[in-house]
């Protein structure tokens, strides 16, 4: 069967906390491949290599909210570095950014995001909310973290799972045998998201339509104004 997606933008964001923190995005990653580089990957010496052919796109952002400490020690990411480094906020400039990036990629677009469901797409969709703006309807969404569940789920091998068994360090460490680079680095985490997925993209792929939903379907993390009024 082939596939309905004819690009995936893998994203990962770092923010300034969890979703009871009302977050705000500190960096954005989106790494779009081509299905075709999924469905013929190339292999060195049996190892499959990232596709040559991706699009990237890397940003800071100043959140304009403190970041908690816990997040702050683990993205590297505090206040003061990225007011130093005078990073503008998540303004109609980034929303712009990122609606001509997926537009640059070839019809349909799903974006992959690990836990994506729960924690990347409201957060990316309160951001845009709060600039009055929404990406088409039409962009599919996958959460890898769901659609990794499924496929072990399916495996009778697994009666069931040790916590952390699906997280994105502990499937690259049981795919790989080693541990991800730069885990929290929103870049890093969508390369190794990136590695684990072309390990099973056959199986991911034909899971097919069942594991997409419209960008219409996802609820914003927060309302408008929410975050901001708790700022401080
Ligand atoms: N996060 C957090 N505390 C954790 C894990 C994550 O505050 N223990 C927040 C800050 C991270 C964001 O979630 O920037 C995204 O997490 P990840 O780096 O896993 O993509
Ligand atoms: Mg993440
Ligand atoms: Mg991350």
């Amino acid at each position: 069967m082939s596939s309905p997606v004819k690009s995936f933008a893998f994203l990962d964001l770092e923010a300034t906390g969890l979703n009871h923190d009302l977050p705000k995005i500190t960096e954005l990653c989106l790494v779009a491949v081509h299905v075709s580089s999924l469905e013929n990957p190339e292999t060195v010496i049996s190892e499959v290599q990232l596709p040559r052919v991706l699009d990237k796109l890397c940003l800071c952002v100043d959140p304009a909210k403190p970041i908690t400490k816990e997040a702050c020690i683990i993205t590297g990411l505090s206040n003061e570095k990225l007011t130093n480094c005078q990073k503008p906020c998540f303004d109609l400039n980034l929303v712009q950014l990122v609606k001509e990036f997926l537009n640059r990629q070839a019809q349909p677009v799903c974006l992959v995001a690990h836990n994506g469901f729960f924690y990347d797409f409201p957060l990316l969709k309160a951001e845009f909310q709060q600039q009055n703006e929404e990406l088409p309807s039409s962009l599919l969404c996958l959460d890898s973290l769901k659609a990794f569940r499924q496929l072990d789920q399916q495996d009778s091998r697994y009666q069931e799972f040790p916590k952390g068994f699906h997280s994105l360090p502990g499937l690259y460490r049981r795919l790989f045998g080693k541990e991800p680079i730069d885990s929290h680095y929103a870049e890093g985490d969508v390369l190794t998201l990136i590695k684990v997925f072309m390990h099973k993209a056959s199986e991911l792929l034909e899971m097919g339509n069942s594991q997409y939903k419209r960008w219409s379907k996802i609820v914003p993390m927060y309302s408008t104004g929410i975050a901001s009024k708790h700022n401080n």
